[in-house]
């Protein structure tokens, strides 16, 4: 499980605030700019390692190429990232081409860590690795045909089988999207694709209207999985990208108990408003602990990562109150 016996990077709910979750003050973690080669650092996944942390970063270099890196930290904020880019060697099938990657999740299943991303694959797919270390990477299968975004697995197989969300898409900007479900018994054959959820309408939650897409590892709790994710609203200046979350039913993930109807997180901050794509807020990640806090870990306008706050029982009564 992602839960953290280390301290997890934590603030408290500044004094005044009756948000449910709230930044950091020391927001951006992790600057355009953090390692040499960088154009921008953003959309990024962290989880616990050993005595610390490891994570798998999204550098976009100055060549605007669109690559994975991992990265190590003692504290969850202060990130020594590897100048280079992973280099994958073969894990279940041969080699497969990767014109990019990004958008990276992690996360722990039963003996090592597994690895998602957005895979350029004659347009956008999601590829799968697994690593032990954070240092040899053994890509795997993609897990869909193109055009595919936003896979995330399950932190344990449910009713016997790996357990992945992903958002099909098309090879562009795309201005539609919603949430799916497939399974797999191996990591390499999927199948049993079932709809969890769609974009919201416009009169009832305007946010999230246009497309959303899994974010972070879904969260046990004993009430259901818990789901941060995104979600967009075309504006006459863009797409606006903004976190909710979810509450998924624990034996079928499938099914939605409870779903925000008002945002967690929205772009507000300079950080998030301004950038190499303004106005976004892309939640990737997620850090908790024993006394159920979260730390959420996302990309601030596709430039620099933040890191929010919440608990997760104040977040899943907001669900409960607020539900679409
Ligand atoms: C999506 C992805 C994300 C990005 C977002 C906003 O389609 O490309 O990597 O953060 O758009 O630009």
């Amino acid at each position: 499980m992602n839960t953290s016996s280390i301290p997890i990077p934590w603030e408290d709910r500044p004094i005044g605030s009756h948000d449910v979750m709230w930044r950091f003050s020391k927001n951006p973690i992790i600057g355009r700019y953090h390692i040499p080669t960088s154009n921008s650092i953003f959309n990024s996944a962290v989880v616990p390692f050993r005595e610390g942390f490891a994570g798998v970063f999204r550098c976009d270099n100055k060549a605007v190429q669109m690559n994975i890196h991992a990265g190590f930290s003692d504290d969850g904020i202060h990130w020594q990232i590897n100048e280079e880019p992973i280099e994958m060697v073969a894990g279940n099938t041969e080699m497969i081409d990767s014109d990019y990657k990004y958008d990276p999740r992690v996360v722990w299943i039963e003996d090592r860590y597994w690895v998602t991303w957005c895979n350029g694959y004659h347009g956008p797919t999601i590829g799968i690795a697994y690593t032990y270390d954070f240092e040899t990477f053994y890509q795997c299968e993609n897990a869909f045909l193109p055009f595919n975004r936003n896979g995330v697995l399950f932190p344990q197989k449910i009713n016997g089988k790996y357990a992945m969300l992903s958002r099909p898409s098309d090879n562009g900007h795309t201005p539609f999207g919603d949430i799916y479900l497939s399974y797999s018994p191996d990591m390499k054959y999927w199948g049993e694709h079932r709809a969890v959820m769609k974009v919201a309408d416009f009169k009832d939650s305007a946010w999230q209207c246009t497309k959303i897409g899994a974010g972070p590892v879904p969260i046990y709790t004993p009430e259901g999985w818990l789901m941060f994710y995104h979600g967009v609203i075309n504006t006459c200046n863009g797409f606006r990208y903004s976190m909710g979350a979810a509450l998924l039913d624990l034996a079928s993930p499938d099914k939605v108990l409870y779903r925000s109807q008002p945002y967690l997180l929205a772009p507000a901050e300079l950080y998030e408003l301004t950038g190499d794509v303004p106005n976004v807020v892309f939640p990737c990640a997620a850090l908790t602990d024993e006394e159920g806090k979260v730390a959420v870990y996302y990309g601030a306008a596709d430039t620099v990562v933040g890191v929010a706050f919440g608990y997760i029982d104040e977040i899943i009564a907001f669900l409960k109150e607020n539900s679409l």
